[in-house]
């Protein structure tokens, strides 16, 4: 934990059929999943995005909770985001983070769940091994378009499916414009993770410097070219959808 507070924008991203895996995890706790709400919340900086939203990643290297807020609806995150939520007014009762079950992101993978915003539909649960348990809720929403460690990951991932123990078609491949910026066009992590030929997710020392980069262009010289405010500049646009996001129940803002 620094000294400088991040805000990030937790997105709800509704489960809505969980791999068999999971089933069976759910079936040993107390946790009936079937006619509930359950969502895997994701911490992003980058609410405006979430037009381009073509898979969730979970981590196979962490443990997880299923979270209770509210009658009959459930969060998937770490027990660590769930603490600090239940700080912040997020969740039924202050300091109270008892899990309802426990889950490894392995058995997540291939879930089926629906993306707020998203333009491309029927998503799936997929592995990312650089998920740090120590930041945001351990899940986070893949952006190929503006996200270097979202292209390069989602790249592996169509490369070697075998070997991530996942089917091919459940990778997007075909990646959607939602920023177009002067500097690295349209699909700006793509055109970075060229620029500084970065090979693997691995490749953590260009991504960092390909994610600053990203960053910067797209919110100070980036303008949306889809959605409601398709036009507009992404400095002026990022607040409205993330209040919209808000607004209609699918995001809250978390901090830590
Ligand atoms: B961002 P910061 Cl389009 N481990 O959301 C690794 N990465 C994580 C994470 C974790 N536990 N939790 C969140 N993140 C990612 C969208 C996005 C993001 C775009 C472009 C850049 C970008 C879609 N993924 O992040 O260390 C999430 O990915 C680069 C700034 O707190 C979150 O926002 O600065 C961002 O990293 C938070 O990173």
């Amino acid at each position: 934990e620094g000294v400088n507070p991040q805000e990030y924008t937790g997105i709800k991203i509704k489960v809505d059929e969980f791999p068999e895996e999971a089933q069976q995890v759910f079936a040993q706790s107390d946790f009936d999943f079937k006619n509930k709400n359950v969502f895997l919340v994701a911490a992003t900086l980058r609410p405006e995005t979430m037009y381009g939203q073509t898979c969730c990643f979970v981590s196979p290297k962490i443990d997880y909770g299923v979270f209770e807020v509210s009658k009959d609806t459930y969060y998937i995150t770490t027990e660590r985001a769930f603490k600090n939520m239940s700080y912040q007014k997020l969740t039924p009762k202050r300091g109270d983070y008892k899990p309802v079950a426990r889950i490894n992101g392995k058995a997540l993978i291939g879930a089926k769940i629906t993306a707020p915003l998203a333009i491309n539909k029927n998503l799936r649960v997929l592995p990312m091994e650089t998920v740090l348990a120590s930041k945001g809720t351990g899940v986070v929403t893949c952006v190929p378009s503006d996200s270097p460690d979202d292209y390069i990951t989602t790249r592996e991932l169509a490369h070697k499916p075998e070997y991530y123990k996942i089917d091919k078609e459940w990778v997007v491949e075909d990646i959607l414009p939602i920023v177009s910026t002067p500097k690295y066009g349209d699909k700006c992590a793509e055109y970075l993770v060229k620029q500084l030929k970065i090979q693997s997710p691995k490749d953590s020392v260009q991504l960092a410097e390909a994610k600053e980069l990203a960053y910067k262009e797209g919110y100070y010289n980036g303008t949306m070219v889809v959605g409601k405010y398709s036009g507009d500049k992404v400095e002026d646009a990022k607040p409205k959808v993330k209040a919209d996001l808000i607004a209609s129940g699918d995001a809250f803002v978390y901090n830590e």
